[in-house]
């Protein structure tokens, strides 16, 4: 799944904030369908345990489309959901860890919300990163926008080694700016997991940005 996560320009969220479990794998469904070259399950709050079948159905969902499945925060279910990769956030401990108890090949991704720490990153092994958030966001409460002027230096330093994500608050009326700041790949959760047509609106993000997946 390493090509594929080359390829991929819009990362999609299955976001239990945003949708209830029954919506869980349609709406995925209609992100792949968009062009999400990525899909990863987040789900704060929920007993991970309970969360198996989900991510199992979302793990053969992604097949068919060829796209990595990804777990947010949970090494155990990552594992028993044989999904391609684990998603860390900046406290979730130690990547080679996690390497360590996963199957070989499984991509790991971490959060980052400085040029500092998207560096570090790189130097601990992640296979991608996420950078943000760019603007303040009610899926992320708390967290301070942290602007785009880092982002051409983070795309040098980072992103030329390693697929990097710029997430957070992105919408169609601010894609323009994030894009011209040196962008090239991008997370978009609420706006997508709100829109009436998720497919339709996930297709129109990838081609207002000029990506391809
Ligand atoms: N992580 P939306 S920002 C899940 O900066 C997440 O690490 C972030 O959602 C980070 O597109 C974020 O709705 C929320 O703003 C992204």
């Amino acid at each position: 799944m390493k090509d594929a996560l080359q390829k991929a320009t819009l990362y999609g969220i299955c976001d239990l904030g945003y949708l209830s479990l029954d919506r869980a794998i349609p709406v995925s469904r209609q992100l792949l369908v968009g062009g999400a070259g990525i899909l990863q399950l987040r789900a704060k709050g929920h007993d991970p345990a309970s969360l198996l079948d989900l991510a199992r159905g979302l793990r053969v969902l992604c097949e068919e489309f060829a796209v990595p499945f990804i777990v947010n925060d949970h090494l155990q279910l990552a594992k028993e959901s044989q999904a391609h990769g684990l998603h860390l956030g900046q406290d979730d401990g130690d990547l080679e860890e996690a390497r360590q108890f996963l199957e070989p090949g499984t991509l790991i991704g971490r959060s980052t919300h400085s040029l500092d720490q998207a560096k570090a990153a790189w130097h601990e092994g992640a296979d991608y990163i996420g950078f943000g958030p760019l603007f303040p966001t009610p899926t992320k409460k708390g967290r301070p926008g942290i602007g785009l002027e880092n982002i051409s230096m983070m795309q040098r330093e980072v992103g030329a080694k390693i697929p990097a994500f710029c997430i957070g608050g992105i919408k169609p009326d601010n894609l323009p700016q994030v894009r011209e700041a040196g962008a090239s790949r991008v997370v978009v959760v609420s706006h997508l997991l709100q829109s009436p047509e998720p497919a339709a609106e996930t297709e129109r993000l990838i081609s207002r940005l000029g990506l391809s997946t």
